[in-house]
């Protein structure tokens, strides 16, 4: 936490090319959508979040002008970036800041590789540091694995990894009990199984099964680690305008486990991006974090008033006829009533800081759960 600003970190889990870069860009947009007309903004909060954001964004809406999307003209992340995302009140003085951490999906994979162990451990601890992990899920790998792939999945998914990074992050739960603990799984480019934004079939329930199937070590190590935690779950589309037209399975013996798959997808027309399911995840952050907020918010203001009515009792208190003469005489009774009174401010200012981050919890979390949430675990 900086001055009065409240600082969330929020973590996510994925290894390479699931769509974590595209998650992270998508959530300016959908905050801004969502707060429209409200008492309450969301932007950038630094020149290079700003500018991370319009580069991924160019960069897809550029790629949907094709009728064939192609996933490769996205380039992987190559270096850990910051996205900072500020939640401003307009009448407020105490913002949030939401710092969500971009990395390579492939240091998940290798542990860092053999250049970047030490940057790794740095994206390690911010992990551990989060109260709210997101693990993007590849729905496209996960659905179209039939029988003979299905032994690629746990490499490929990278679940071995996914469960030790939990386990840490469950562990520091522990420890910070009071906290709120949250982790949101969700499938992504999840376009063709689900039938509410556009698409044909819906495999809503598969999706949901096999997701249930393939993470549950990643859910027992937390039920272990932090039995507090909520476990949410959440398909969610960041371009909602793409079909699959094929996943076809080629032998690579790069490839994890000696199988590839290569999903083809077509644009649907006009290739305007349809989010689905941000709104959800934004409710929940906000629903989370902000309690997580007010909850530290009132520890302080509790703590201020502790200390405000001890300077007040020790201002006003009796310690004898003489010692109380000494204290009238000496200017140091006038002395400790200037300090109760500056303690007294102190614990107003915390009260009324806590109350404009209620209002932002408000303004944000009224919304009803989408169908597409559920509990997992
Ligand atoms: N169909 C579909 N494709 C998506 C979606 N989200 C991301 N993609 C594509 O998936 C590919 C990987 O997305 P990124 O956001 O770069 O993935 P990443 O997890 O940041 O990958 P690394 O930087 O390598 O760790 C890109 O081609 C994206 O355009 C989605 O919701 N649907
Ligand atoms: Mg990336």
């Amino acid at each position: 936490m900086s001055g009065s600003e409240f600082n969330y970190k929020i973590g996510l889990i994925a290894p390479s090319r699931v769509g974590k870069t595209t998650l992270i860009a998508s959530l300016l947009n959908e905050g801004q959508q969502l707060l429209a007309g409200s008492q309450v903004a969301m932007r950038p909060a630094d020149t290079p979040t700003a500018n991370r954001i319009t580069v991924t964004e160019g960069v897809i809406r550029g790629a949907l002008r094709a009728k064939v999307f192609e996933p490769d003209r996205v380039h992987s992340t190559s270096d850990p970036s910051h996205f900072r995302l500020r939640l401003q009140p307009r009448t407020s003085e105490a913002p949030i800041l939401f710092e969500i951490l971009d990395y390579p999906g492939a240091w998940l994979e290798e542990s860092g590789g053999e250049r970047n162990g030490a940057a790794w451990e740095d994206c390690q601890t911010f992990l551990g540091d989060s109260t709210v992990l997101i693990i993007p899920i590849e729905a496209v790998l996960l659905m179209e694995a039939e029988e003979k792939y299905e032994r690629v999945l746990p490499s490929q998914l990278a679940i071995p990894q996914i469960e030790q990074l939990v386990r840490s992050w469950a562990k520091e739960r522990r420890h910070n009990r009071h906290e709120p603990a949250l982790v949101v799984f969700c499938p992504v480019k999840c376009e063709s199984y689900l039938s509410d934004n556009g698409g044909f079939q819906d495999k809503a329930a598969d999706l949901l099964a096999r997701v249930k199937r393939e993470y549950s070590g990643v859910v027992q190590v937390i039920r272990e680690e932090a039995p507090h935690a909520v476990l949410r779950y959440l398909p969610i589309d960041t371009f909602g305008c793409v079909e699959l037209t094929s996943a076809r399975w080629i032998e690579d013996p790069r490839a994890l486990g000696g199988y590839k798959c290569l999903p083809r997808y077509r644009v649907r027309e006009p290739g305007v991006i349809a989010r689905k399911g941000l709104d959800d995840l934004i409710m929940l952050l906000c629903n989370q974090l902000v309690s997580a907020a007010q909850l530290r918010s009132e520890q302080a203001a509790a703590e201020d008033k502790l200390i405000s009515e001890h300077l007040r009792q020790h201002a006003d208190g009796s310690e004898g006829f003489f010692r109380d003469l000494w204290l009238n005489w000496s200017g140091q009774r006038a002395a400790r009533v200037r300090r109760a009174e500056a303690g007294e401010e102190t614990y107003r200012q915390s009260v009324a800081q806590s109350k404009t981050l209620f209002d932002v919890l408000s303004a944000l979390s009224t919304r009803p759960e989408g169908p597409r949430l559920a509990y997992l675990g």
